[in-house]
């Protein structure tokens, strides 16, 4: 017996008898007499076990990713990938009987974010962890995380989703740090996430919570009384902010996990022996978005009030400290804070803040550089680009927007700070754990060592032609399809044809994302199957998305699809021809069923507006053809694979920035001007779809669109209508279309957040 074989041996023999022992521990039986919630937790322990005795990663220097949100995902099969034990876990339970992805679906997901700069984080934590470099999370352990979507009349609502159980891979600390707020103080508990490195060592999530939270204090969906901050502190995250109670509450939220971030960093730097005028040669700290802006004044005001640092020198040494990553250019989601609110809540950082400001005024005449405007609102990006030493952009189009535009003021005064880090995904989670048979496949190919050096997958050109490996994958495709299709028919209800095109669209529900342009495409492509005209393939599109509780036009957004989806699917003129679904509670756990069995991977946001988008690497990865816009990372794709593999139509950004700027855009006159794009606006009120829906609903939908159209949909829809077309179309050859997959595939490995981060540490951090 070789070496390798005897020691696969011996890991699997201990697999068995850890899983025993477990077993026995906590059930007193053996694995075969457990149920699957049971062998979940004795797995989890098992797990729990394997971490500890892996290394923690160490370091001079260590990198403090502090976010709002982590969409981190289930762990399960993550981890024991990473540690290098899931096929000998998955024997071991084949001996006895049990599937392993039966015991992977009891696992809840924590319900820790919202969309692609949650998912970002979890695919960074991974890499930072894989490439053994030291750095852990910091972020806030939300009881009831973003909300649960439930469908109810066609409308989205909205209830808490309780991921917590009492087995987790949450490990209570004994760490707390005292926070103080303007009328009072709370106590933080420290409960802590193993990030596992694939075959590397081990980082941290920290996720702070208090335990005051009463989860009893949610009423009807995710109401609940804003006031009482002991009480909901760390209930949701992105609580409601419609009103002033609800800022408030978000404004102590933030100030909770940036007290407890600068709390938790200097400690550390304490136990290290570290003088902290020299902090920035030992720590680095990553603001995810504006969120955590208020880690900068917080920090100074510690090092000034409590550490006996002068106002100069703290400010020095925290800016040499803080970087900034910006995630978007929309006006809305730049974070504006009343100077009335922050006095409200944390009244001790205004001192600091309007110093800052004050700095700034000296130097900069400009007042769009300052950060308290005229309307006394602190600008929390300001804050982060005069006080940090980096701001860096999350795809190339969007950081030279940045530049060039959006934050122009800003890059006349620091060139040196501003630079592009393409953003990237974990290929562990998003290959290797949710499309093993692709996976399989490729090593087959190329062998092993993409796995680790994603950009060795190029390896896959040399084989572009070979017409066993693209039949290899297109089969590989349809055992992905048929899987969704069960999964599907098993939570949906919907039965959905494999021989179909899946067109996918998931992503939050968003104007700009354009879901709406997407519905006008089926309702053309509806009227056309109505007046005969059917497509030579069946066609079934695919969305999910959750909508901010508060945004009014994106829930409209889900009521169409829903009532489409109705409308459509139960005619039986057309049913054969296409269908519609929009799945429930759109989450990771879905996104890891539906992007493997995706054909065509919907990236059509308004130019300018997506700052990357990472979906869209998710699908490339698993050889769907992109149909996109010339945003976000979407041009960086296009470069890669070739006009021939991917499907661009639309404005581009510089033409839709210039009709913003002079307020060219007018929708109705694009609506006059087309039969096609008239028939279809004009569907969304007709009497079939108000029979299934709203009246109140479908109306200012139409409305919007006719009247104000903010993101253009109607714009881009002729192109896109006939670009969509030729995408369907071409998909008839398939040995062609295989071959377009097969270069999305080879040309995905740029796209590995190891690359991603490689490059933050090469420039940013220096590890
Ligand atoms: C802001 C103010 C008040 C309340 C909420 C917010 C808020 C909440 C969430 C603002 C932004 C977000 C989330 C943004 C997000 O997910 N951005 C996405 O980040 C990805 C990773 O960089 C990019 O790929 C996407 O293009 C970008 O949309």
């Amino acid at each position: 017996m070789g070496i390798e074989r005897i020691r696969e041996e011996v890991f699997c023999n201990e697999v068995e008898t850890k899983l025993s022992e477990a077993a026995s521990r906590l059930y007193q039986r053996d694995i075969g007499e457990l149920t699957d919630a049971q062998i979940y937790n004795c797995v989890l322990q098992m797990t729990k076990d394997f971490t500890q005795a892996s290394n923690q990663i160490k370091g001079d220097k260590k990198v403090y990713y502090i976010s709002a949100e982590f969409l981190i995902g289930k762990l399960l099969s993550n981890n024991l990938i990473n540690l290098g034990i899931y096929d000998k876990v998955r024997e071991v339970l084949v001996k006895y009987g049990r599937d392993i992805t039966a015991i992977e679906e009891v696992e809840n997901e924590p319900s820790l974010g919202n969309g692609g700069l949650g998912r970002l984080a979890a695919c960074f934590l991974d890499s930072i962890a894989t490439l053994g470099l030291c750095g852990d999370g910091i972020g806030l352990n939300y009881h009831f995380g973003l909300f649960k979507q439930i469908f109810d009349d066609r409308l989205q609502t909205a209830v808490p989703d309780k991921w917590i159980t009492e087995r987790s891979w949450l490990h209570k600390t004994d760490m707390g740090f005292d926070v103080r707020f303007k009328d009072m103080k709370v106590r933080s508990v420290l409960y802590d996430i193993d990030v596992i490195g694939y075959e590397n060592g081990v980082n941290k999530l920290h996720l702070f919570d208090i335990d005051t939270v009463d989860e009893s204090i949610v009423k009807k969906g995710i109401s609940f009384d804003k006031e009482d901050i002991e009480k909901n502190l760390t209930l949701f995250l992105y609580p409601d902010d419609s009103d002033e109670a609800g800022n408030l509450l978000r404004i102590y939220q933030q100030y909770f996990m940036v007290s407890n971030a600068a709390q938790l960093i200097l400690k550390e730097l304490h136990d290290k022996q570290i003088d902290l005028h020299k902090m920035y040669d030992h720590a680095v700290i990553q603001i995810n978005d504006t969120h955590p802006t208020m880690v900068i004044p917080e920090l100074i005001r510690i090092l000034t009030e409590e550490k006996a640092m002068s106002m100069d020198e703290a400010i020095d040494v925290v800016s040499k400290t803080c970087a900034y990553t910006n995630h978007t250019i929309l006006a809305e989601a730049l974070e504006k804070w009343p100077v009335e609110y922050l006095e409200k809540v944390v009244p001790q950082l205004m001192p600091i803040i309007k110093e800052l400001d004050k700095r700034v005024r000296a130097k900069y005449k400009d007042e769009k550089v300052w950060i308290i405007d005229k309307e006394k609102r602190v600008h929390m990006a300001h804050i982060d680009i005069h006080y940090g030493f980096s701001v860096n952009g999350v795809a190339a189009l969007h950081t030279e927007i940045l530049k060039e535009t959006e934050l122009n003021c800003f890059y006349k005064l620091y060139p040196e700070k501003f630079n592009n880090k393409t953003n990237g995904i974990t290929f562990r989670r998003w290959l290797m754990s949710c499309d093993p048979e692709l996976a399989k496949v490729i090593s087959e190919c190329i062998g092993d060592s993409w796995k680790k050096d994603a950009s060795n997958l190029t390896r896959l050109m040399d084989h572009v032609d070979d017409s066993d490996l693209i039949d290899k994958i297109l089969a590989v495709k349809k055992e992905k399809k048929q899987q969704l299709c069960d999964y599907i028919k098993a939570h949906e209800q919907v039965e959905l044809d494999v021989d179909s095109v899946f067109d996918i669209q998931i992503k939050r529900m968003h104007e700009y994302k354009r879901q709406q342009m997407n519905a006008l495409y089926i309702i053309h492509k509806y009227l056309e199957i109505k007046s005969g005209k059917k497509p030579k393939r069946p066609m079934t599109f695919i969305f999910g998305a959750k909508a901010a509780p508060a945004y009014v036009i994106a829930q409209d957004v889900i009521h169409l699809l829903l009532c489409l989806m109705e409308v459509i699917n139960n005619d039986p003129d057309v049913s054969d021809c296409m269908k519609v679904i929009m799945v429930e509670n759109y989450n990771v756990t879905y996104a890891e069923k539906l992007i493997p069995a995706c054909d065509i991977s919907e990236q059509i946001s308004l130019a300018s507006k997506e700052a990357s988008g990472t979906g869209n690497m998710k699908f490339m990865l698993n050889g769907a053809v992109t149909l996109g816009t010339m945003d976000g990372a979407n041009v960086e794709i296009c470069d890669l694979v070739g006009g021939d593999n991917i499907y661009v139509f639309g404005k581009d950004s510089d033409t839709v920035i210039d009709l913003y700027a002079k307020s060219a855009y007018v929708s109705k006159d694009y609506y006059k001007k087309s039969k096609v794009i008239k028939e279809a606006v004009d569907f969304i009120t007709d009497k079939k779809v108000l029979a299934v829906g709203h009246k109140k609903n479908l109306e200012r939908l139409q409305n919007e669109l006719l009247n104000k159209d903010w993101f253009m949909t109607l714009l881009d829809l002729e192109e896109y209508i006939e670009v969509k077309d030729k995408a369907f179309a071409d998909y008839e050859d398939r040995s062609a279309w295989g071959k377009k997959m097969l270069v999305n595939i080879a040309q995905a490995g740029f796209f590995s957040s190891d690359r991603t981060i490689a490059e933050y540490n090469r420039d940013i951090w220096k590890l």
